[in-house]
């Protein structure tokens, strides 16, 4: 390091799973038990700043103004060591962390802000790492991170520290549409979720097996723009994972009765013809996936649905990028494209938001 301060900026998009992952197979490299798949989601951004600096003695890291203690400031140090470790320094660091939605609302936002630190966090301290590494380093921190450095669809292998692009956002004009039900936290964490489902569901190495070929079935509709078969299969997914929580002991219960009446609406409508299909995650919300001409009439119906608080339409969004260093966070360019559009605060990101 020839100055005493280094800075580096980023920018990343939250992800849905269409095929999901739940469990690991090897905690201390956090490696998945089963692959997965996932679409960025263009409406869901961090922006994230990371500064080394010699006149520092601990890590200070923000996120939306809070400053962090405890163990969520302890994950974000962890993360900076590996990164020190890789750069053969010890500087400590000042992070600063905005996310354009509300945290902690089961939307993601460790996906987005762990790909965001680590894109950041590299910069900063002058390494030059391919996606895959930038990857790698994103996922030891949160696993569903390591997917948030690609654009459009990308692949987390399972049990090894690999991940991949599947397909650019232009590949297919689809939508999630995010049906809030709930934005408070989450009553358990995914980590915690998984290692107790794992130990206590006694269907939990069926789900190892079946999850496999659920996910092959999503990867090859999203390959071929199959909506039917991603429906399907995504749908599939999605219920065997919450099937392994529900029947944990106790249970890991994340659906709220707004999420149940909402498959079976779904359901109902794509039977009579509707491209509609559901996936939830460690929470109650339901993210839509439809198509783009189907948008509207997608946004009108969850807002129409009791329960739904609001909705925001996600596209297929990019990856995980650097940001210029001049200027305010949220105002800065992304380096790879300077004509997006200024970063946007919590409405304007989301289109069509309810009550
Ligand atoms: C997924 N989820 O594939 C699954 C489906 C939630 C449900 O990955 O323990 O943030 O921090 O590595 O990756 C959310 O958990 O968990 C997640 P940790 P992560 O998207």
């Amino acid at each position: 390091m020839t100055t005493s301060k280094r800075i580096g900026r980023a920018e990343a998009c939250a992800n849905i799973a269409l095929a999901k992952y739940w469990g690991k197979s090897d905690l201390g490299d956090n490696l998945t038990a089963v692959p997965s798949l996932s679409l960025s989601l263009d409406a869901l951004r961090t922006r994230t700043e990371v500064v080394f600096d010699e006149h520092l003695e601990h890590d200070l890291v923000s996120m939306g103004g809070q400053e962090l203690t405890g163990r969520p400031l302890e994950r974000v140090s962890a993360h900076l060591d590996r990164m020190r470790e890789r750069a053969g320094f010890k500087l400590r660091a000042r992070v600063k962390s905005e996310n354009n939605f509300p945290t902690a609302a089961g939307l993601a936002s460790s996906a987005s802000g762990f790909a965001a630190l680590a894109t950041a966090a590299a910069q900063a301290a002058g390494l030059s790492l391919s996606k895959g590494e930038l990857s790698s380093f994103a996922r030891k921190s949160s696993a569903s991170a390591g997917r948030s450095l690609f654009e459009g669809f990308a692949i987390l292998d399972a049990e090894t520290d690999h991940s991949q692009a599947l397909a650019p956002r232009d590949h297919w004009d689809v939508a999630m549409v995010v049906a809030v039900i709930t934005a408070g936290p989450k009553p358990i964490g995914s980590t915690g979720g998984m290692e107790h489902t794992k130990r206590t569901c006694p269907y939990y190495p069926a789900w190892e097996q079946v999850a496999r070929s659920v996910f092959d079935q999503v990867k090859s509709g999203v390959e071929r723009r199959d909506f039917t078969q991603v429906a399907e299969a995504m749908e599939h997914s999605t219920r065997l994972m919450h099937a392994t929580m529900i029947s944990s002991l106790p249970p890991v219960l994340y659906l709220k009765g707004p999420t149940v009446e909402l498959m079976h609406e779904i359901h109902r409508r794509r039977a009579l013809g509707e491209p509609v299909a559901y996936t939830m995650d460690a929470g109650p919300n339901v993210k839509v996936l439809t198509t783009a001409p189907h948008v509207d009439a997608t946004v009108a119906f969850l807002q129409a649905t009791p329960g739904v608080q609001r909705v925001i339409v996600c596209r297929p969004g990019p990856g995980a990028s650097t940001l210029s260093a001049a200027g305010p966070l949220l105002e800065a360019a992304r380096d790879d494209d300077l004509a997006m559009p200024a970063f946007s605060l919590p409405n304007t990101a989301a289109r069509g938001m309810g009550s």
